[in-house]
Protein backbone atom coordinates (compact mmCIF):
# COMPACT_ATOMS: atom_id res chain seq x y z
CA UNK A 1 0.00 0.00 0.00
CA UNK A 2 1.25 3.36 -1.25
CA UNK A 3 0.16 5.21 2.33
CA UNK A 4 1.56 8.77 1.02
CA UNK A 5 -0.68 8.43 -1.47
CA UNK A 6 -3.76 7.06 0.39
CA UNK A 7 -2.89 9.97 3.50
CA UNK A 8 -3.36 12.23 0.25
CA UNK A 9 -6.63 11.07 -0.73
CA UNK A 10 -8.20 10.72 2.25
CA UNK A 11 -7.20 14.19 2.90
CA UNK A 12 -8.71 15.30 -0.57
CA UNK A 13 -12.10 13.53 0.61
CA UNK A 14 -11.96 15.34 4.31
CA UNK A 15 -11.59 18.73 2.39
CA UNK A 16 -14.08 18.24 0.17
CA UNK A 17 -16.45 17.03 2.20
CA UNK A 18 -15.96 20.46 4.40
CA UNK A 19 -17.84 22.58 2.12
CA UNK A 20 -21.45 20.32 2.59
CA UNK A 21 -21.26 21.03 6.54
CA UNK A 22 -21.18 24.72 5.70
CA UNK A 23 -24.29 24.41 3.25
CA UNK A 24 -26.39 22.88 5.86
CA UNK A 25 -25.37 25.39 8.27
CA UNK A 26 -26.72 27.70 5.69
CA UNK A 27 -30.16 25.88 5.35
CA UNK A 28 -30.56 25.17 8.70
CA UNK A 29 -30.29 29.25 9.29
CA UNK A 30 -32.96 29.55 6.61
CA UNK A 31 -35.75 27.52 7.75
CA UNK A 32 -34.85 28.36 11.54
CA UNK A 33 -35.83 31.86 10.13
CA UNK A 34 -38.48 30.64 8.08
CA UNK A 35 -40.16 28.77 11.24
CA UNK A 36 -40.06 31.28 13.58
CA UNK A 37 -41.56 34.03 10.67
CA UNK A 38 -44.40 31.50 9.90
CA UNK A 39 -45.24 31.12 13.73
CA UNK A 40 -45.57 35.20 14.17
CA UNK A 41 -47.52 35.28 11.12
CA UNK A 42 -49.70 32.26 11.35
CA UNK A 43 -49.67 31.49 15.48
CA UNK A 44 -48.12 27.86 14.36
CA UNK A 45 -44.41 26.21 14.09
CA UNK A 46 -44.79 24.55 10.59
CA UNK A 47 -41.66 22.27 11.56
CA UNK A 48 -41.73 19.93 14.19
CA UNK A 49 -37.67 19.35 14.18
CA UNK A 50 -35.10 19.56 11.58
CA UNK A 51 -32.44 16.73 11.51
CA UNK A 52 -29.22 17.16 8.92
CA UNK A 53 -26.60 14.50 8.36
CA UNK A 54 -23.71 14.20 5.97
CA UNK A 55 -23.38 10.88 3.97
CA UNK A 56 -20.65 9.50 5.76
CA UNK A 57 -17.83 8.25 2.75
CA UNK A 58 -18.32 4.67 2.51
CA UNK A 59 -22.13 5.23 1.84
CA UNK A 60 -20.70 8.34 -1.03
CA UNK A 61 -18.00 5.41 -2.63
CA UNK A 62 -20.77 2.64 -2.65
CA UNK A 63 -23.30 4.68 -4.51
CA UNK A 64 -20.59 5.94 -6.90
CA UNK A 65 -20.11 2.46 -7.43
CA UNK A 66 -23.84 1.46 -8.00
CA UNK A 67 -23.84 4.02 -10.55
CA UNK A 68 -20.80 2.85 -12.64
CA UNK A 69 -18.62 5.67 -11.53
CA UNK A 70 -14.18 5.69 -10.78
CA UNK A 71 -14.61 6.66 -7.07
CA UNK A 72 -13.27 9.80 -6.22
CA UNK A 73 -14.02 13.70 -3.98
CA UNK A 74 -14.81 14.96 -7.60
CA UNK A 75 -16.69 12.33 -8.86
CA UNK A 76 -18.57 12.56 -5.50
CA UNK A 77 -19.22 16.51 -5.63
CA UNK A 78 -20.57 15.48 -9.48
CA UNK A 79 -22.43 12.92 -9.36
CA UNK A 80 -24.30 12.38 -5.71
CA UNK A 81 -26.51 15.17 -5.19
CA UNK A 82 -27.72 13.74 -1.21
CA UNK A 83 -24.29 14.32 0.33
CA UNK A 84 -25.38 16.70 2.29
CA UNK A 85 -28.83 15.97 3.53
CA UNK A 86 -31.95 17.58 5.58
CA UNK A 87 -35.18 16.06 7.04
CA UNK A 88 -38.18 18.82 8.12
CA UNK A 89 -40.61 16.82 9.53
CA UNK A 90 -43.96 18.89 9.92
CA UNK A 91 -47.36 18.88 12.15
CA UNK A 92 -49.54 18.98 8.48
CA UNK A 93 -49.28 17.92 4.82
CA UNK A 94 -50.01 21.42 3.65
CA UNK A 95 -47.11 22.80 5.62
CA UNK A 96 -44.74 20.96 3.86
CA UNK A 97 -45.73 22.67 0.81
CA UNK A 98 -45.61 25.84 2.64
CA UNK A 99 -42.06 25.20 3.32
CA UNK A 100 -41.61 23.96 -0.36
CA UNK A 101 -42.83 27.10 -1.55
CA UNK A 102 -40.86 29.25 0.78
CA UNK A 103 -37.56 27.92 -0.19
CA UNK A 104 -38.38 28.24 -4.15
CA UNK A 105 -38.94 32.15 -3.33
CA UNK A 106 -35.49 32.35 -2.07
CA UNK A 107 -33.62 33.82 -4.79
CA UNK A 108 -30.20 32.47 -3.73
CA UNK A 109 -31.71 29.00 -3.62
CA UNK A 110 -31.64 26.64 -6.70
CA UNK A 111 -34.30 23.91 -7.16
CA UNK A 112 -32.72 21.38 -9.20
CA UNK A 113 -35.48 18.61 -8.75
CA UNK A 114 -38.50 17.87 -7.13
CA UNK A 115 -39.46 14.45 -6.33
CA UNK A 116 -42.96 14.26 -4.74
CA UNK A 117 -43.73 11.09 -3.43
CA UNK A 118 -46.39 12.37 -1.77
CA UNK A 119 -49.01 12.82 -5.06
CA UNK A 120 -47.11 9.99 -6.09
CA UNK A 121 -46.60 7.62 -2.84
CA UNK A 122 -43.58 4.43 -3.83
CA UNK A 123 -45.39 1.06 -4.27
CA UNK A 124 -44.92 0.34 -1.17
CA UNK A 125 -46.39 3.49 0.78
CA UNK A 126 -43.44 5.49 1.02
CA UNK A 127 -44.11 9.00 1.24
CA UNK A 128 -42.42 12.77 1.48
CA UNK A 129 -41.35 15.54 -0.61
CA UNK A 130 -37.83 15.67 -1.96
CA UNK A 131 -35.74 18.36 -3.48
CA UNK A 132 -32.18 18.71 -4.45
CA UNK A 133 -31.52 22.16 -4.12
CA UNK A 134 -27.86 24.10 -4.73
CA UNK A 135 -26.99 27.12 -2.07
CA UNK A 136 -24.64 28.84 -2.19
CA UNK A 137 -21.55 29.08 0.39
CA UNK A 138 -19.23 31.87 0.36
CA UNK A 139 -15.79 31.12 1.21
CA UNK A 140 -12.40 33.40 1.43
CA UNK A 141 -11.74 32.46 -1.96
CA UNK A 142 -14.95 32.75 -3.32
CA UNK A 143 -18.29 31.06 -3.60
CA UNK A 144 -19.28 27.21 -4.46
CA UNK A 145 -22.77 26.03 -5.10
CA UNK A 146 -23.28 22.89 -2.96
CA UNK A 147 -26.24 20.70 -3.66
CA UNK A 148 -28.38 19.28 -0.86
CA UNK A 149 -31.13 17.25 -0.14
CA UNK A 150 -34.20 18.36 1.38
CA UNK A 151 -36.78 15.69 2.52
CA UNK A 152 -39.88 17.11 3.84
CA UNK A 153 -42.48 14.95 5.48
CA UNK A 154 -45.35 14.85 8.04
CA UNK A 155 -44.45 13.14 11.68
CA UNK A 156 -47.05 10.18 10.33
CA UNK A 157 -45.21 9.95 7.13
CA UNK A 158 -41.67 9.97 9.54
CA UNK A 159 -42.82 7.33 12.08
CA UNK A 160 -43.82 4.80 8.94
CA UNK A 161 -40.62 5.78 7.06
CA UNK A 162 -37.90 5.26 10.03
CA UNK A 163 -39.46 1.84 11.07
CA UNK A 164 -39.75 0.75 7.59
CA UNK A 165 -36.29 1.77 6.67
CA UNK A 166 -34.96 -0.23 10.49
CA UNK A 167 -36.96 -3.07 8.85
CA UNK A 168 -35.66 -3.06 5.32
CA UNK A 169 -32.11 -3.56 6.77
CA UNK A 170 -32.91 -6.22 8.95
CA UNK A 171 -33.42 -8.63 5.93
CA UNK A 172 -30.51 -9.23 3.76
CA UNK A 173 -32.36 -11.18 1.19
CA UNK A 174 -35.50 -9.11 1.01
CA UNK A 175 -38.52 -8.23 3.65
CA UNK A 176 -41.07 -11.41 3.42
CA UNK A 177 -44.10 -10.45 1.39
CA UNK A 178 -46.87 -11.02 4.50
CA UNK A 179 -44.44 -7.97 6.55
CA UNK A 180 -44.68 -5.72 3.17
CA UNK A 181 -48.02 -6.31 2.88
CA UNK A 182 -48.64 -5.28 6.80
CA UNK A 183 -46.02 -2.27 6.38
CA UNK A 184 -48.01 -1.18 2.68
CA UNK A 185 -51.10 -0.91 5.42
CA UNK A 186 -49.11 0.94 8.21
CA UNK A 187 -48.61 3.57 5.32
CA UNK A 188 -52.13 3.53 4.73
CA UNK A 189 -52.97 4.31 8.26
CA UNK A 190 -50.65 7.06 8.79
CA UNK A 191 -52.36 8.63 5.79
CA UNK A 192 -55.61 8.24 7.68
CA UNK A 193 -53.76 10.06 10.55
CA UNK A 194 -52.96 12.89 8.71
CA UNK A 195 -56.03 13.39 7.03
CA UNK A 196 -57.93 13.35 10.34
CA UNK A 197 -55.84 15.78 11.70
CA UNK A 198 -56.43 18.06 9.07
CA UNK A 199 -59.63 17.87 9.91
CA UNK A 200 -59.22 18.72 12.98
CA UNK A 201 -56.81 21.46 11.86
CA UNK A 202 -59.49 22.87 10.09
CA UNK A 203 -61.71 23.30 12.60
CA UNK A 204 -59.17 24.99 15.51
CA UNK A 205 -58.86 27.38 11.93
CA UNK A 206 -62.78 28.28 12.31
CA UNK A 207 -62.80 28.34 16.03
CA UNK A 208 -60.38 30.50 15.91
CA UNK A 209 -61.51 32.76 13.32
CA UNK A 210 -65.45 32.91 13.97
CA UNK A 211 -65.99 31.59 17.73
CA UNK A 212 -66.99 28.73 19.16
CA UNK A 213 -70.19 29.08 18.68
CA UNK A 214 -70.16 28.44 15.12
CA UNK A 215 -71.97 24.73 13.93
CA UNK A 216 -69.21 23.39 11.99
CA UNK A 217 -67.05 22.99 14.82
P1 LIG B 1 -30.24 7.18 3.72
O1 LIG B 1 -29.58 6.27 4.68
O2 LIG B 1 -31.58 7.68 4.22
O3 LIG B 1 -29.37 8.26 3.18
P2 LIG B 1 -31.26 9.21 -7.18
O4 LIG B 1 -30.55 10.06 -6.15
O5 LIG B 1 -32.29 10.00 -7.96
O6 LIG B 1 -30.31 8.41 -8.01
P3 LIG B 1 -32.30 7.87 -4.91
O7 LIG B 1 -31.05 8.12 -4.16
O8 LIG B 1 -32.96 6.51 -4.74
O9 LIG B 1 -32.11 8.10 -6.43
O10 LIG B 1 -33.30 9.04 -4.53
P4 LIG B 1 -34.71 9.07 -3.82
O11 LIG B 1 -35.72 8.18 -4.43
O12 LIG B 1 -35.04 10.54 -3.82
O13 LIG B 1 -34.47 8.53 -2.32
C1 LIG B 1 -33.39 8.88 -1.54
C2 LIG B 1 -33.67 8.80 -0.06
O14 LIG B 1 -35.07 8.85 0.22
C3 LIG B 1 -33.20 7.54 0.62
O15 LIG B 1 -31.85 7.70 0.94
C4 LIG B 1 -34.08 7.49 1.86
O16 LIG B 1 -33.62 8.40 2.84
C5 LIG B 1 -35.40 7.99 1.31
N1 LIG B 1 -36.23 6.90 0.79
C6 LIG B 1 -36.52 6.66 -0.51
N2 LIG B 1 -37.33 5.60 -0.63
C7 LIG B 1 -37.57 5.14 0.62
C8 LIG B 1 -38.35 4.06 1.15
O17 LIG B 1 -38.98 3.29 0.43
N3 LIG B 1 -38.35 3.91 2.51
C9 LIG B 1 -37.68 4.75 3.34
N4 LIG B 1 -37.75 4.51 4.65
N5 LIG B 1 -36.90 5.76 2.87
C10 LIG B 1 -36.86 5.97 1.53
P5 LIG B 1 -30.84 6.46 1.01
O18 LIG B 1 -29.57 6.89 0.35
O19 LIG B 1 -31.49 5.21 0.47
O20 LIG B 1 -30.59 6.21 2.51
Amino acid sequence: VNLDKLSNELIGWKNGLIIYRFALEEINTKLKILNEEFQFIHNHNPIEHIKSRIKDPKGIMLKLQRKGLEINIDNAKKHIHDIAGVRITCSFVSNIYDIYHMLKGQSDIKIIKVKDYIKNPKPNGYKSLHLIIKIPVFLSNGVEEVSVEVQIRTIAMDFWASLEHKIYYKFDDGVPEHLLVELKEAADAAHELDLKMKRIKDRVDIYQTVGKDNPLI
